[in-house]
């Protein structure tokens, strides 16, 4: 049975312990987007300033002068904020859980004594390999304390940190190292994940021949799998452990204008290569702390986890930056949710009594699949909230998760936000809002969305339509990273004076949102979220590839599957030896999360007269919806229609 359209009321518990019930919502709403000014300027308090911000907003949507500045003349340091500022009262409280990828390995905690040392180490070893404030540095690290050092570390210097997933290839990280000119790239021997091991350091060193702009790679030793001693690249490497015990074990952090960047976070979009999403320091964390308080409902003494990975936005303001700055006690899991099997997420809540919960609807369809045994050896007892991010939820995915996952006892809140938006824009609050299987429901304060009809009118009551954010929120992107232009054109060009999510939604008569998924072409892959443009790139890149066209097709687990169309060049034979050639090669150019699912080799593309690609026929194809192939009369040969419908991929 689904549930779309029952309303789960907030239960009377949850009522009584939350910040913020329906009425505070409402009233405090209203005042945030009556009032920007005043509301900010209030809750802006909740960080340390070191000198008080006088101006709170100044932003401007009016194309094409797009301006997006909060708590301008304020001075402040994240690191700061996220560990100095708790010594005091909770220096030795844990800061940081971290779960390792093998359970026979013990857990970490860290406290934020700990963390304040490890953190002031990490940014005097940052100094000393000659970062300065206002330089970049890439980070290419698997999920273990470090990561979060590192980020607060540059932080702390003001310098800019660029995390790339440690998923992605040689190839992806060296684009993005150029892109933002990083000369100092950190990293480890290995990664773990799911018991294999990830080389990080040997994708480095490969990275570095299309990168010659790093000077420094600080290694920090994990597996123990490669010998930092034997650097492979003399001058060059650094080993961190030994780099750790020379430093002084404190650095006082640097002052930051609220508007001095914080980080820039390469993300996919419908053309070109990926973006580099850039954010800034006073309003981003301000929004991220905010959030994190309300959304998650965040109590002194709450053990909370985020499954995400700090490569992603989700780990950057929910595993690290939106937790640190409230104090709180974050978890950090290094591995994956199948392994040793699919009762280790069920197992390391009991081991860690995780209160809050937030994870992906792939992960929970995965575990769903998997079958309820796994949940049955376990407790979840201390579980209180789940959370869900990433991509629409299904309605069964939801119940399964409510039901057997919290036994009906935990909202859950299905948070909808971006990269760009550094927080969470759309979400219950836990308090406040009533449920409904699959919604995201309603905007976060300050939040203001709308939806656009293709002619370009507001749409009242309900509707679908795209959705659009009428005014900025402090956690909102400022740029992107040396193309502001690009910037401006991206969000704000399709709806003049609005910023353009790129998704689709409905609005119910509750005025409850749904997102309906992205209506540009970018994909959504077991959460990650990737540009078709991008695969196609990289198919094409490959000698024996004349053309490709890549389209998503709604696939059980991940959501969306990566369907490929390829045509070879004049004299190559298909064959199913190539089919695992170009999955490989596409491997090695992106990353494992980009893997075609399936490939089909195509004679010709439908194109229009004008050459441009007809994906909406190819969508319909690879989503086997060939009843309704729509009008094929503007194609150029409408018999390559035929032939694609005779040769898809069928469902595996
Ligand atoms: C945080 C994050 C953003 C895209 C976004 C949308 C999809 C995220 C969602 C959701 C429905 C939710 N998305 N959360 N769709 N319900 N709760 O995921 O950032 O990687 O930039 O992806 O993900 O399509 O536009 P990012």
């Amino acid at each position: 049975m689904t549930t779309a359209n029952k309303i789960y009321t907030v239960p009377d518990e949850v009522k009584q312990r939350s910040f913020i019930d329906k009425h505070a919502y409402q009233s405090m709403y209203q005042e945030s987007v009556e009032n920007p000014e005043g509301f900010w300027g209030e809750h802006g308090k909740r960080l340390h300033w070191i000198k008080p911000y006088s101006k709170v907003k100044n932003t401007s949507f009016e194309y094409p002068d797009v301006s997006i500045k909060w708590y301008e003349d304020g001075v402040l340091n994240v690191s700061q904020n996220c560990v100095d500022r708790h010594l005091e009262t909770r220096g030795d409280q844990t800061a940081i859980i971290w779960e390792p990828d093998d359970p026979e390995t013990p857990a970490k905690h860290i406290t934020y004594k700990q963390l304040h040392e490890e953190v002031c180490r990490f940014a005097n070893v940052l100094l000393a390999n000659g970062v300065k404030k206002g330089d970049t540095v890439t980070i290419y690290l698997p999920m273990i304390p470090e990561v979060a050092y590192a980020m607060l570390a540059c932080a702390r210097i003001g310098a800019v940190h660029s995390i790339v997933f440690a998923g992605f290839s040689a190839e992806s990280l060296a684009g993005r190292i150029e892109d933002c000119g990083s000369k100092v790239v950190i990293t480890a021997d290995e990664g773990l994940r799911g018991g294999k091991r990830v080389s990080l350091k040997k994708n480095v060193d490969t990275a570095l021949k299309h990168a010659p702009v790093v000077e420094k790679v600080i290694i920090v030793r994990h597996t123990g799998g490669l010998d930092p001693e034997m650097a492979s690249n003399p001058g060059i490497d650094v080993d961190y452990s030994r780099a750790r015990e020379e430093v002084a074990p404190t650095c006082a952090p640097e002052e930051m204008n609220a508007e001095d960047p914080l980080f820039i976070l390469y993300t996919s979009g419908s053309t070109g290569k990926p973006k580099g999403v850039l954010h800034t320091t006073g309003g981003y964390l301000v929004y991220a702390s905010m959030t994190h308080q309300y959304v998650f409902d965040y109590h002194d003494g709450d053990v909370y986890w985020c499954t995400a990975d700090v490569g992603w936005v989700t780990g950057h303001s929910y595993i690290v930056y939106g937790p640190l700055a409230n104090g709180a006690t974050t978890l950090m899991f290094e591995g994956v949710p199948s392994y040793p099997d699919a009762a280790r997420f069920w197992q390391v809540v009991d081991k860690h009594d995780v209160n809050i919960f937030y994870t992906a609807p792939t992960a929970i369809r995965a575990l769903m699949g998997a079958g309820d045994k796994f949940l049955d050896g376990t407790s979840r007892k201390s579980l209180r909230l789940l959370g869900s991010v990433g991509e629409p939820i299904n309605p069964e995915a939801w119940d399964w998760y409510y039901e057997k996952v919290g036994e009906e006892r935990c909202p859950i809140v299905d948070t909808w936000w971006q990269t760009e938006t550094g927080g969470i824009l759309i979400t219950p609050l836990p308090g406040a809002t009533d449920l409904k299987a699959g919604s995201a429901t309603l905007p976060f304060f300050g939040v203001q969305p709308a939806l656009m009809d293709a002619d370009g009118n507001v749409l009242d009551g309900p509707a679908s339509g795209n959705l659009v954010i009428l005014d900025s929120w402090p956690g909102q992107m400022r740029t992107i990273f040396g193309d502001h232009e690009r910037f401006v054109e991206t969000y704000f060009s399709a709806y003049k004076g609005k910023y353009f999510t790129g998704d689709g939604c409905r609005r119910d008569d509750d005025g409850y949102y749904w997102i309906t998924g992205r209506v540009d072409d970018v994909i959504n892959v077991s959460g990650h979220r990737m540009g078709t443009a991008e695969v196609e790139s990289a198919l094409v890149s490959h000698p024996k590839v004349s053309e490709a066209a890549v389209v998503g097709y709604p696939h059980d687990i991940k959501g969306q599957g990566i369907y490929c169309y390829v045509t070879l060049m004049e004299g190559e034979v298909s064959s199913d030896e190539l089919r695992l050639e170009l999955r490989k090669w596409v491997r090695e150019e992106i990353g494992p999360i980009a893997s075609p699912d399936k490939i089909q080799f195509a004679p010709g593309l439908p194109k229009t007269r004008s050459g441009k690609i007809m994906r909406r026929i190819l969508r319909k194809i690879a989503e086997d919806d060939f009843s309704n192939l729509g009008d094929t009369s503007t194609l150029a040969d409408p018999g390559v229609v035929d032939d694609l419908v005779e040769n898809r991929q069928h469902k595996a």
